[in-house]
């Protein structure tokens, strides 16, 4: 299998977040790819390409995020610190919650940089420093140049599977918005990057499928195809955990993309047996939207040891859910989201791999 990645990944490194009240070390490290590279590295199905720098990923990703968000993550840190704000990232200090302002009026471009920080952002565990614009722009690269190599080979290998092993990661991030460690929708952007150069049947965009396996709600992704039938979205993740306000059974599209958007939350502690269930459901689904491309948002924070995770998942498991992925067969991406227990990382994410390759 192809594992495309590019080293600008590891650049955006903020010392700490905000994690359940505490202060910690930034859970979302370099160390993360480092890990999976070290592991993938020492089994010969894994063959390491680079991204196509041809590839305009500012163009990719304005399909799906908005110019102003853009221009937002490329200059807050350089307005932040010329105003007097702290070196080490910048972070928001309040945000327009619904409860205080119905809509943000006047220009949001004079607003002052710790404003505006508000303004683009959920929580409190995205940071922007120096590096992260670099590392979020290579990150969308990843996940495209996968994308363009799964459309080119598509008519020539059955059961293709590619590898973007990207980082920050990107299901939590909004059209306009970051949270979650996400900034820029990798998968979305991908999504839309195949809409884009495979050939339409009969002029309707070429239908794809998001499968979402990180233990928590893409609420990113989600918000992004909600109302657009030709993008499934299926996510598997637990009912009662961050980001705690999407991610019900209800939430199901609107519009003309309505029942195109598919949640299975699943208890805390939900185990190998029962997130296998939930997986053929979920699976199942996709078939009946005939995708002709599906995307997984690949996370590894359902493991048993996870430090955020509650879910109860084996590195056995991971192979199961490759093996069944497989079986829908479909041209596959996988895009890789959340996962922070890092002994295990590397042979969680590879042992999927390997199951979905047979
Ligand atoms: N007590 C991804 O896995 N903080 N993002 C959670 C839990 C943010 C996870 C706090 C977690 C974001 C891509
Ligand atoms: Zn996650």
């Amino acid at each position: 299998m192809k594992v495309f990645s590019s080293d600008a990944c590891t650049k955006h490194n903020p010392p700490h977040e905000i994690l359940s009240g505490r202060l910690v070390p930034y859970l979302e490290s370099p160390d993360r790819i480092r890990k999976i590279k070290q592991y993938l590295y020492g089994q010969e199905t894994f063959e390491f390409v680079p991204v196509n720098p041809d590839i305009d990923v500012i163009s990719s990703a304005l399909r799906v995020h908005t110019k102003e968000y853009l221009k937002y993550l490329e200059t807050a840190y350089e307005k932040w610190t010329a105003n007097g704000g702290d070196k080490t990232a910048v972070l928001p200090e309040a945000l327009p919650h619904f409860k205080l302002c119905r809509e943000v009026h006047g220009d949001v471009e004079k607003l002052p940089p710790i404003a505006r920080a508000g303004l683009y952002c959920f929580d409190l565990s995205c940071p922007i420093t120096d590096d992260t614009y670099d590392s979020v722009i290579a990150s969308a690269g990843v996940a495209l140049s996968a994308a363009e190599y799964v459309v080119s080979q598509s008519a020539n290998e059955s059961q293709l599977g590619v590898f973007a092993l990207t980082r920050p990661p990107g299901h939590h991030a909004g059209s306009s918005l970051c949270g979650g460690y996400c900034f820029l929708s990798n998968v979305a952007i991908a999504a839309r990057f195949i809409q884009s150069i495979s050939p339409k049947i009969d002029s309707s965009p070429t239908r794809v499928a998001i499968l979402d396996i990180d233990f928590h709600h893409g609420n990113g992704t989600q918000e992004i195809f909600y109302e657009d039938p030709s993008v499934l979205y299926v996510s598997l993740h637990a009912d009662d955990d961050y980001p705690y306000f999407t991610g019900s059974r209800d939430e199901r599209g609107n519009l003309e993309g309505e029942g195109f958007n598919i949640n299975f939350p699943l208890p805390s502690g939900t185990g190998p047996s029962e997130y296998l269930s939930a997986l053929s459901l979920a699976l199942s689904e996709i078939e009946s939207h005939r995708p002709v491309y599906l995307i997984v948002s690949l996370g590894v924070d359902t493991y048993c040891e996870d430090p955020i995770g509650t879910f109860k998942l084996s590195t056995t498991t991971y192979g199961l859910i490759g093996e069944a992925i497989a079986k829908v067969n479909i041209p596959t991406l996988f895009v890789m989201e959340g996962g922070y227990y890092l002994e295990s990382i590397g042979q969680n994410v590879g042992t999927l791999l390997k199951g979905f390759e047979g």
